[in-house]
């Protein structure tokens, strides 16, 4: 091997994209078309690195990746520059960008004084800046962490938890309602299973899937499952969304996600995430479920899954 020559696990953690999502850009997109060692494995060379980080930022920015994927690098540096003007030069993938970074600051500061104005104003303007998908993917996944990190070591209480989770929870309603999907736009439902009281993953998702072009059938929090089959039935949906957050060990859980599968239409896919997934991985790769470990691979699965071969196969 060269020693300008990366093998995947690699491109992935300089990246900060999934191997999953790096293989679908290359064979969907022909987003970059690596190198093969002699036993067929990828080897990618230092500006194919640096192509599929300005891709992963670009996207982050709402464009998609079927539109960028063959731009040449000057126009996708151009475009990553466009996000972060202020500094001249594109931001490295795993820094995050200067605007988000303040915006993650503010919002944190209109939290611990219960602004709900502030906190408001700034989501509105992170989202004209960033995009939609930039404020979910920079914003308010990173910003509804650091709210449990402060949380769990006692600087927020309770009190400032409850603020934000409302005060997000009606945003991500907002950002969802523009691009709501139009009549024969796909149908995702959305909700989290029998149990799960956390809400804000599977608004996120929502809210991603919307700003996609999807129709999202939003269920909420802890639903049996036969309501959510009944629902994506219904609604004759493309696929079901679930988020698990807490908790990790669920007895009911396993049978809950059986009967879920069982009673959808074999040809929906069960699209699973959030951070008590892993917990479960045992049982939903037993049923057949797609567990999904982040917004970048949800929104590329979800473009998979509009392409008239794939439907039904994320
Ligand atoms: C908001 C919140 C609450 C709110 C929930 C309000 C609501 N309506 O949702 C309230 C106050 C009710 C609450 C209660 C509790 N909570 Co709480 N809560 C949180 C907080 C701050 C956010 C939770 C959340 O919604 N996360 C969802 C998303 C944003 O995070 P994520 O799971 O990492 O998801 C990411 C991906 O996985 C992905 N994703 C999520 N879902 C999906 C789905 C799909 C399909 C895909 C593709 C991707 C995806 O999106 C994110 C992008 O990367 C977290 C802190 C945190 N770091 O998450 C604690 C947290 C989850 N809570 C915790 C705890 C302990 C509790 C309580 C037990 C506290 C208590 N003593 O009462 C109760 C339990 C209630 C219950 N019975 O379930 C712990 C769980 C610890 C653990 N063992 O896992 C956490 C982690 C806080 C902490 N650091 O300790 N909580």
């Amino acid at each position: 091997m060269s020693e300008s020559h990366q093998a995947i696990k690699v491109v992935t953690k300089r990246t900060g994209l999934s191997a999953h999502v790096i293989r679908i850009w290359e064979k969907r997109y022909g987003a970059v078309t690596p190198e093969r060692t002699g036993t067929n494995r990828r080897l990618y060379s230092d500006e194919q690195i640096e192509r599929l980080s300005l891709l992963r930022e670009v996207t982050q920015s709402g464009h998609s990746i079927g539109h960028i994927a063959k731009l040449p690098m000057e126009k996708l540096r151009e475009l990553a520059l466009q996000m972060h003007p202020s500094n001249g030069q594109p931001a490295r993938a795993l820094s995050p960008a200067p605007a988000a970074s303040k915006y993650l600051d503010e919002s944190l500061a209109a939290v611990k004084s219960l602004d709900t104005r502030a906190l408001d104003a700034t989501l509105k303007r992170a989202a004209t800046e960033l995009g939609a998908q930039g404020l979910l993917q920079r914003i308010v996944n990173p910003l509804v962490q650091r709210i449990g990190d402060l949380w769990r070591d006692g600087t927020l209480t309770a009190a400032h938890e409850h603020f934000a989770s409302a005060v997000i929870r009606v945003f991500l309603g907002q950002v969802a309602k523009p691009f709501a999907g139009t009549e024969s736009a796909p149908v995702l439902v959305v909700a989290t299973p029998t149990g799960q009281l956390h809400e804000l993953g599977a608004l996120l998702v929502g809210a991603a899937a919307s700003n996609l072009g999807w129709h999202v059938t939003y269920l909420g929090a802890s639903l049996p499952a036969a309501e959510i089959a009944g629902a994506a039935r219904q609604n004759r949906a493309r696929a079901v969304a679930l988020s698990l957050v807490y908790p990790e060990d669920d007895p009911r859980m396993e049978g809950d996600l059986a009967r879920l599968r069982e009673s959808l239409p074999a040809e929906i896919p069960l699209l699973v995430g959030g951070r008590a997934a892993p917990a479960y991985q045992s049982v939903l790769r037993k049923i057949g479920a797609t567990q999904i470990e982040d917004l970048t691979t949800f929104c590329s699965t979800l473009d998979e899954l509009r392409k008239p071969a794939s439907k039904g196969r994320p």
